[in-house]
C-alpha cells in the first residue's frame, strides 16, 4: 500500500460551529485517515494573501483573503492511501450550490454557506500537498516522518 499525505483545513466558517467541527473530525476518523498533525491557528491577512497568491486578480480574491483571516482555523496533516483524492472527494466541488446538485452528501454541500465560505480546504496534488504542509507546519519534514513515525502507525 502506498501511503500519501494531504493537508486538510477546516475554515473559519466551520470552526465557528462546534457541532460542525465535531462532525468533520469524526468524518476524518470514519474514513480511515490517520491524523499525523493537527493544530488550531489564526492567519494574519498576509498569510492568507500568500497562501492564495495563485488566485490574486480573481474577482473573489479580496473576499477570500479576508474570510480566511477572519477567525480560527484547524489544520490537519492526514495520512491514507490516496489521501489527496479521497479528501477532495469527501469535500465535494468548490462551489457549494453546485455541490448541492452534483454531490449532495459532500461536506461542502451539507455545511457550506457560499462559494467562498465553503467549510474546508484540501490539497489538489502531491506538489501542493508538500508545499501546503510546509506552509502550515514548517517543522514537519515528510521524509523524516515517513522514516521514523510512519512505521509506528502501522503497528
Ligand atoms: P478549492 O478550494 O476547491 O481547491 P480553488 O483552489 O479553485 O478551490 O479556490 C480556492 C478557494 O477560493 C475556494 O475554496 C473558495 C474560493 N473561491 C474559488 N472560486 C470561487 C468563486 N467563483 N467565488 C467565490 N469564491 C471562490
Ligand atoms: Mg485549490
Amino acid at each position: 500500500r502506498v501511503l500519501q499525505l494531504t493537508l486538510a483545513v477546516i475554515k473559519p466558517d466551520a470552526v465557528a460551529h462546534p457541532l460542525m467541527m465535531e462532525a468533520l473530525h469524526q468524518k476524518i476518523l470514519d474514513n480511515d485517515f490517520k491524523i499525523v498533525r493537527c493544530k488550531d491557528l489564526v492567519w494574519e491577512r498576509q498569510d492568507s494573501e500568500k497562501f492564495y497568491a495563485e488566485h490574486s486578480g480573481r474577482f473573489f480574491y479580496q473576499r477570500l483573503v479576508e474570510f480566511m483571516s477572519s477567525g480560527p482555523m484547524r489544520a490537519y496533516v492526514l495520512a491514507r492511501e490516496d489521501a489527496i483524492r479521497h479528501w477532495r472527494g469527501l469535500m465535494g466541488p468548490t462551489k457549494v450550490f453546485r455541490a448541492r446538485y452534483t454531490d449532495p452528501n459532500s461536506i461542502r454541500a451539507q455545511f457550506g454557506l457560499t462559494d467562498t465560505r465553503n467549510t474546508t480546504h484540501g490539497s489538489d496534488s502531491p506538489e501542493s500537498a508538500q508545499r501546503e504542509i510546509s506552509f502550515f507546519f514548517p517543522d514537519f519534514h515528510t521524509a523524516d516522518w515517513m522514516e521514523k513515525e510512519e512505521p509506528l502507525f502501522r503497528s
